[in-house]
């Protein structure tokens, strides 16, 4: 990696330190105090990690050693005995919080319904009971397919209520993309629903799975339960589908938590690598249970007056850990919400917002260019004021958007907390403290208590100020990915071979390339094959972004590099322009003019291409790998599974 100074590229200079107030209610009120957790969790990991394990969770028996590690093979807790279903409900029967709302459930179109605790808990024993009558056992793999209604919830805590690993699919996924998972992980039962609603359409849920399943798709599968959410046609194939209000009824709501081994697999996420197959990430019970605990409680500064809302669908890993799991250990509300901003109703969120009083709220920067796009009368046309944290999360956010969030979103009093982390890594890597840390606009700040991250070439040597490098992880912590489910060698080949120390100590790296400033502040720039190198300068394609989104005609933007005879790489930019505004050749110049005049020279872009629309997998992620082809006048390569809308592709070409 070439060792160009970037500070000159990006000059993000303002600082936005939590106000007094804030910070005075805050649990980790001050820069000494996360500090003082830092240092403690460094100089003594076991006994930072054992002291919470203690503290914040229930253990049917405790571990015999906190930590036993193998590089590249941690297990946490070891002998330890739990149950995050049990974590996330039973233990909170006990006090006030029985009656108090879990889920906050707001479907469509127009449904809504609150779950507290004792109701939860009641409905995810009988789902539990169901799966065992379905024949599934401790340790059988179970597929949810689901839309993002109550049951999806239920569905996973009644998982792991019985220690039987979900792989929970996205139901934006294909009928062919459900099937590889499904195999893959040999699951014996799925659970869906009829259908959901999705934009003013149903998606054919159910549908789906029977794709999936026939001519024997995926062998593995017996049962099928299913949930009725819309009502739509569907087949029921008898001996193998199960209407799940057919065999609630009968169903016990008496179901005792399962005691798991604290290494017991818990679920396996799949998500995308850099070759055609989906990764299975594979998580275990107690170190998942601790960290993704530990970090909503202090990242989102979490209080019982609090209505948590994460916009994400738990069928990634925000939903996993941040509508479900961290959430529910916490006893806290958790919003789940059915809908998506859509033409027949673009304030739809904001809604949401003002109806419950919602005091966190935790996105993604695309979301957030989408409602800049939108315009600001819709967020201005209601109450915000409950709100007091705001996050991001999937991607670099580009200043311009942080501070839309910041003035609009926020009303300039929020604190905004900008976690990086990955599905690999289960839970908040970097990311301010609210009451703690002042914030800088794109920036990630620093990493949680118990992280050792570092930014380090090749070799795993750290680099300089200002340097770009490779984001590693130089010590094992509690929700790391225990491996790839089925492919030990992937997984290590994967995140633990391209950087070598020449100790050989072992240090995790999943991709990501990044930068300190002068402050210590991480900014991280993306993975590492959305670096460009131009004339031997490493410039971040986010950083180009950010410039050309910062003009006022720009909506979104995509960079991407273009191979070059003379400078290696050259920048190529997709963009797509505001409502009132026209791609013209005088706009391109403009465009680059602009970039020059916010970056440098280095960054003035080759070419730049007028779209509609931009690629983007089904979270939301610019899928430059595509734009790089495109870009380089190539045929597409590789999957394209996760596009969410494949006719993107052609318009980019006729471009
Ligand atoms: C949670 C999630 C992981 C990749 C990761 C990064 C990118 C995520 C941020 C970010 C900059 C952030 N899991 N990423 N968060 N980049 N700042 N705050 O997204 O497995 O689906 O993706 O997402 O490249 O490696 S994920």
């Amino acid at each position: 990696m070439s060792e160009t100074n970037i500070e000159s590229i990006l000059q993000e200079h303002r600082t936005f330190p939590p106000s007094s107030d804030f910070a005075a209610n805050a649990t980790i009120g001050s820069m000494e105090k996360y500090q003082e957790l830092y240092n403690k969790a460094a100089t003594d990991p076991e006994g930072f990690w054992g002291e919470l394990a203690e503290k914040e969770l229930h253990w049917f028996e405790k571990w015999e050693k906190v930590l036993d590690w193998q590089p590249p093979s941690a297990q946490w807790f070891v002998g330890g005995k739990l149950n995050l279903s049990y974590n996330c409900l039973d233990r909170h029967l006990t006090t006030w919080r029985k009656n108090k709302a879990a889920l906050i459930w707001e479907g469509e179109p127009g449904d809504s319904c609150t779950l507290t605790y004792a109701q939860l808990h009641r409905q995810v024993c009988k789902m539990a009971n169901v799966f065992k009558q379905l024949g599934v056992k401790k340790g059988d793999r179970v597929g949810i397919y689901m839309p993002m209604i109550p049951e999806a919830a239920i569905a996973m805590l009644a998982c792991t209520r019985i220690g039987a690993p979900h792989s929970v699919i996205f139901g934006g996924f294909s009928a062919e993309a459900l099937k590889t998972r499904l195999v893959d992980a040999e699951a014996k039962l799925v659970v869906t629903a009829d259908g959901g609603f999705r934009k003013d359409k149903i998606v054919p849920l159910k549908i789906a799975v029977d794709e999936a399943l026939a001519d024997n798709g995926a062998p593995s599968v017996e049962n099928v339960l299913v949930v009725q959410r819309t009502k739509n046609e569907i087949q029921m194939q008898e001996g193998r589908d199960h209407w799940w209000h057919d065999l609630e009824k009968d169903a016990s709501a008496n179901c005792p938590a399962e005691p798991m081994d604290s290494e017991d697999l818990l679920f396996i996420l799949y998500t995308s690598g850099t070759t055609g197959k989906p990764k299975g990430v594979v998580h275990t019970t107690g170190g998942y249970n601790l960290y993704t605990h530990i970090t909503t409680k202090w990242t989102f500064d979490l209080k019982d007056t609090d209505v948590y809302w994460c916009t994400a669908d738990v069928g990634w890993i925000t939903g996993h850990s941040y509508i479900v799991y961290g959430p529910l250990s916490n006893g806290a509300t958790s919003l789940m919400y059915e809908g998506a901003p859509r033409p027949s109703n673009p304030g739809c969120l904001w809604d949401v917002v003002e109806k419950y009083g919602v005091t966190i709220f935790y996105t993604a920067p695309t979301a957030i260019r989408a409602f800049i796009k939108m315009g600001e009368d819709l967020p201005k046309a209601r109450d915000l004021s409950s709100l007091r944290i705001l996050g991001t999360v999937g991607e670099p956010i580009n200043p311009e958007a942080w501070m839309w969030y910041h003035r609009v979103i926020g009303g300039e009093k929020c604190p905004i907390v900008d976690t990086w982390w990955q599905t690999e890594t289960g839970g908040f890597m970097l990311t301010p403290l609210p009451g703690a840390t002042p914030t800088k606009p794109g920036s990630a700040t620093f990493p949680f208590p118990g992280i050792v991250a570092d930014i380090v070439d090749l070799d795993g040597n750290p680099v300089g100020e200002n340097e770009g490098g490779y984001l590693v992880v130089k010590q094992p912590w509690p929700s790391m990915i225990r491996t790839v489910y089925g492919d030990e060698a992937r997984f290590r080949r994967t995140y633990w071979e391209h950087i070598k120390p020449k100790n050989g100590q072992h240090f995790y790296f999943a991709g990501d390339g990044a930068r300190r400033d002068a402050d210590g502040y991480f900014w991280v720039m993306g993975r590492v094959d959305d670096v460009m190198n131009v004339s031997g300068h490493r410039l971040g394609t986010m950083e180009v972004e950010s410039a050309l989104v910062s003009h006022p005609s720009v909506a979104e933007a995509a960079v991407v590099g273009r191979p070059n005879a003379l400078k290696g790489e050259e920048v190529f930019a997709f963009v797509t322009l505001e409502g009132n505004y026209q791609g013209s050749d005088a706009l391109k110049s403009e465009l680059m003019q602009h970039v020059v005049q916010e970056i440098g020279a280095i960054a003035r872009p080759g070419e730049i291409r007028f779209t509609d629309v931009l690629p983007k997998t089904r979270s939301g992620k610019i899928m430059r790998r595509l734009l790089r082809n495109l870009a380089a006048g190539e045929e597409v390569a590789g999957d394209t599974s996760t596009l969410e809308d494949r006719s993107v592709l052609d318009q980019l070409r006729e471009g």
